[in-house]
């Protein structure tokens, strides 16, 4: 029986985290699933900014109740050039110890890029974003990003019932 719940309750997590871009507001699915468990908390390491063409650790610190979580089921970085959410690359995060889970990544250009650290967790999904910017962009030729906080990606297509809200 309890299995069985916290599939649910990791399914409700995913879908709730993938397709709202503030997830620390709370909608009937999150709510559901927070009352069964403690939050989870996602701090992303990773520095303001970096240097084109060199090696960069991407870098989550992932913890419960201020304790490491070192089983974490997935730690999924998604990486995209401002602008270009579709071409978005996806990097898994390795447990190094103390709850932190790093992937290596490099730059090849200046710009702007944006990062989400997927996290599945203790039966929650937590995807904090962080803007990384790499070297010294021309801001003037920056696109803006339009990343509304979807996952483009198959499974988490389920849900077609939320984009017509959030589009307007
Ligand atoms: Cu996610």
């Amino acid at each position: 029986m309890k299995k069985a719940f916290i599939s649910v309750a990791i399914i409700a997590g995913v879908l709730a985290g993938c397709n709202n871009a503030d997830t620390s507001k709370n909608d009937d699915t999150s709510k559901n699933a927070s009352q069964s468990a403690i939050e989870v908390k996602v701090d992303i390491q990773t520095p303001d900014h970096v240097n084109a063409k060199k090696d960069i650790e991407l870098v989550a610190h992932v913890t419960q109740a201020d304790k490491a979580v070192d089983d974490a089921d997935e730690v999924k970085f998604e990486v995209w050039e401002s602008g270009h959410r579709d071409k978005s690359e996806i990097l898994m995060g390795e447990l190094d110890k103390d709850g932190v889970y790093k992937a290596t990544t490099k730059f090849s250009h200046d710009g702007v890029y944006y990062m989400y650290a997927h996290t599945t967790a203790r039966g929650l999904h937590v995807m904090p974003k962080k803007k990384i910017t790499v070297g010294k962009p021309d801001l003037s030729k920056v696109k803006e990003d339009k990343d509304d906080g979807k996952m483009d990606m198959n499974m988490m297509d389920m849900d077609h019932s939320k984009k017509d809200e959030d589009d307007h």
